[in-house]
C-alpha cells in the first residue's frame, strides 16, 4: 500500500498541472464542490491559485468574479479566507467557520445557507440548489481504476464527485498512505421513494466500499500538493470546561448507576472545542471501558480513548486534531485504523442511524432560554456565528441530547441563560439537558414552567439569577398563556440593551 505510486492512473497521467493551470479551468459563476470537513481534507492549492487570479482580474478592473462554494462543513483560512478576500464567494454552504467569511456574510456581501450537515447531499441530488459545475476534491491517492483513496474526511465528497460536470483531483503527498481502508463510502442510498433501509446496528459497521469511484473522463485535472490539513494546538482544559465537563461525567455515572444507560453507555457524538474535549478527557479518567462513538469528528481527546481502551471504536466523518494529535495518529496509525472509520457525512449524520443507535449527543449553545430553546448560531439574533452544522442532526435524534456553554460571554456583559432565545437552532422538544460550570439542568420529563425553576436555578450565573426569576414570576402572574408565560414586550429587551449598552443588564 505505502509503495503504490499516488497517482496510479494512467489515463490521468496527462492531467498533472500545476494548482494555477487547473485553476483557470474554473469559470466565473461556476457552483465548485469543494472537499473538506472541520479544517481536514480540503483541498489545499487549487482555491488560493484561483484566489489569485481573482486578486488580478480585481486589480485590472475585471471585477465581479465570484464562485458558489458548497462543502461538507468549515475548511481553513486557504480556501474560505483566500476566496473571501478577494470577494471570490457569491454563495456559501452548509458550514463554516472562517472569520473573513463571517464578517463578509454579517455585512450582506456574500450569501450562506447554513443547513443541517445529513441533508445537504439530498438536496444536492434532488437538483433544488441548482448544478454542481466542478468538484475540487483532496485525495490521499488515485488507484490504477482512477477510483480515490479519500483523505482526512469525506463530508460530501461522494456527492460532489457525482454531481459535478468537471472533477479537479488534489493529490496531497503529505496525507499518510495508511489512511488507505478506514473509509467506508456506501453507494446506497437514493431519493425517495427509493430509500432502502441504511443497515447500520453499531457504530463499528461497514456496509460500503474503502474507494470513493471516480469516472476518469469527468477529471479535467490533477494537482500534487504536499501541504498539512489546518490544525490548532491543543488548548489546555481551563477550570470552567473542566467544571461542566464534570457535571456531566457524574449525570452519566448515575444514570448507569440507576440503569437508565448501560454500562458503555450509548454511542457518544461530541461537537468540536474546549468544553467537549473536556468532557472525553473526563471520560478517559473515568471508570468507562468500551465506549463507543458515532460522531462527525475525531478529536485529540477521542484518541487517547481509543488508546486507552476507554473507547472501542469511533466513527466519524473527519478528522479535527492538533498538531500533536497528527503526530500521535500518524506514529500509531495501526491501531487506529482498526479503532476508526470515516464515512459521507450523510450516513455520519444520518436521523435513521443516530435514532436506531441511540446517540449521546453532545453540542455547544450560545444561548439558551428559560424553557429550554437554543440558539447555536445567531449571535444577538441577527449576526451568523459559524452555522447548526451537525448539531440538529444529532440533537433532534439522540437519545440524549445536551448542550453545553459557560454560563457568561464577554466577560459577563452576555448572559447564556436568557429570558427568550433571539433565534431557535434547537426547539424545547429536542433538548435534554442543559450544562454550564454552575450545574446541570435535567429537563427530560419537565413542563415549560418546571424547566425554567430547573435552568434558572441549576445554570444561569448567580449574578443574572434574581434578574431571571424576576423575569419568569411576572411572567407567570400576568395571568396571560400560562403553559409558557412570556412578558412579549419584554422578552427580548436583553439583547435589546446589549445591542445598545454592550451590557445585557
Ligand atoms: O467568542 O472567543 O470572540 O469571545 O462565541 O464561544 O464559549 O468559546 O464556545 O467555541 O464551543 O462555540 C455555539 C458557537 C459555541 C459552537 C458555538 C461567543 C464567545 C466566543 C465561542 P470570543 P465559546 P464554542 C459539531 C456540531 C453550532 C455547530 C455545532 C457552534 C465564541 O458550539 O458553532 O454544534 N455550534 N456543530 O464569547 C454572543 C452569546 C455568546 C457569544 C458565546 N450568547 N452572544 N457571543 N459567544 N456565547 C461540529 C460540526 O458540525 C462540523
Amino acid at each position: 500500500m505505502a509503495d503504490t505510486p499516488r497517482i496510479a492512473c494512467s489515463a490521468l497521467q496527462s492531467k498533472i498541472m500545476t494548482a494555477a493551470e487547473a485553476a483557470e479551468l474554473i469559470p466565473a459563476g461556476a457552483t465548485v464542490g469543494m472537499s473538506g470537513f472541520t479544517g481536514a481534507g480540503y483541498p489545499k492549492a487549487v482555491p488560493g491559485a484561483l484566489a489569485e487570479r481573482i486578486k488580478k482580474l480585481n486589480e485590472s478592473g475585471q471585477t465581479g468574479f465570484r464562485i458558489n462554494v458548497w462543502t461538507g462543513a468549515s475548511t481553513a483560512p486557504e480556501l474560505d479566507g483566500e476566496l473571501a478576500k478577494v470577494d471570490g464567494i457569491n454563495m456559501r454552504l452548509p458550514f463554516q467557520t472562517d472569520p473573513i467569511c463571517r464578517e463578509k456574510i454579517n455585512n450582506g456581501e456574500m450569501d450562506y445557507i447554513d443547513y443541517h450537515l445529513s441533508e445537504v447531499s439530498q438536496y444536492a441530488w434532488s437538483g433544488f440548489l441548482g448544478k454542481m459545475n466542478i468538484a475540487v476534491i483532496e485525495a490521499t491517492a488515485i488507484r490504477e481504476d482512477g477510483s480515490l483513496v479519500p483523505s482526512s474526511s469525506i463530508g460530501n465528497n461522494k456527492t460532489w464527485i457525482e454531481q459535478a460536470d468537471h472533477i479537479i483531483i488534489e493529490v496531497n503527498h503529505k496525507q499518510p498512505a495508511k489512511l488507505e481502508g478506514m473509509h467506508d463510502v456506501y453507494y446506497g442510498t437514493a431519493l425517495p421513494p427509493h430509500r432502502k433501509p441504511i443497515m447500520i446496528t453499531k457504530p463499528a459497521d461497514r456496509i460500503g466500499e474503502k474507494y470513493l469511484a471516480c469516472p476518469i473522463e469527468k477529471v479535467i485535472a490533477v494537482v500534487e500538493t504536499n501541504a498539512a490539513d489546518r490544525n490548532s494546538p491543543f488548548k489546555p482544559t481551563d477550570e470552567v470546561s473542566k467544571r461542566i465537563a464534570d457535571h456531566i461525567i457524574n449525570f452519566l455515572k448515575d444514570e448507569i448507576e440507576i440503569g437508565r444507560l448501560p454500562p458503555e453507555m450509548l454511542p457518544i457524538q461530541s461537537g468540536v472545542g474546549n468544553i467537549p474535549n473536556a468532557v472525553l478527557e473526563g471520560l478517559n479518567d473515568g471508570p468507562f471501558k468500551n465506549l463507543t462513538s458515532f460522531t462527525e469528528v475525531i478529536q485529540d481527546g477521542m484518541l487517547k480513548m481509543l488508546k486507552s481502551g476507554t473507547l472501542a471504536v469511533a466513527s466519524a466523518t473527519s478528522f479535527s486534531l492538533s498538531p500533536e494529535g497528527i503526530k500521535e495518529f500518524e506514529d500509531n496509525i495501526d491501531l487506529y485504523r482498526e479503532k476508526i472509520i470515516l464515512r459521507q457525512q450523510d450516513l455520519s449524520n444520518h436521523p435513521e442511524l443516530i435514532r436506531r443507535l441511540g446517540v449521546i449527543a453532545m453540542n455547544g449553545l450560545l444561548e439558551a432560554d428559560i424553557y429550554g430553546n437554543v440558539n447555536s448560531t445567531h449571535v444577538m439574533g441577527t449576526r451568523m456565528m459559524n452555522g447548526i452544522g451537525g448539531s440538529g442532526d444529532f440533537a433532534r435524534n439522540g437519545y440524549l441530547s445536551i448542550f453545553v456553554s459557560p454560563a457568561t460571554a464577554k466577560g459577563g456583559d452576555i448572559s447564556a441563560i436568557v429570558p427568550m432565545v433571539s433565534h431557535v437552532d434547537h426547539t424545547e422538544h429536542d433538548v435534554k439537558v442543559i450544562v454550564t460550570e454552575h450545574g446541570l439542568a435535567d429537563l427530560r420529563g419537565l413542563s415549560p414552567r418546571k424547566r425554567a425553576m430547573e435552568i434558572i436555578n441549576k445554570c444561569a450565573d448567580p449574578a443574572y439569577r434574581p434578574a431571571l426569576m424576576s423575569y419568569f414570576e411576572r411572567a407567570c402572574a400576568s395571568g396571560r398563556g400560562m403553559h409558557t408565560p412570556h412578558l412579549l414586550g419584554e422578552a427580548l429587551s436583553w439583547h435589546q440593551r446589549y445591542e445598545e449598552t454592550g451590557k445585557m443588564l
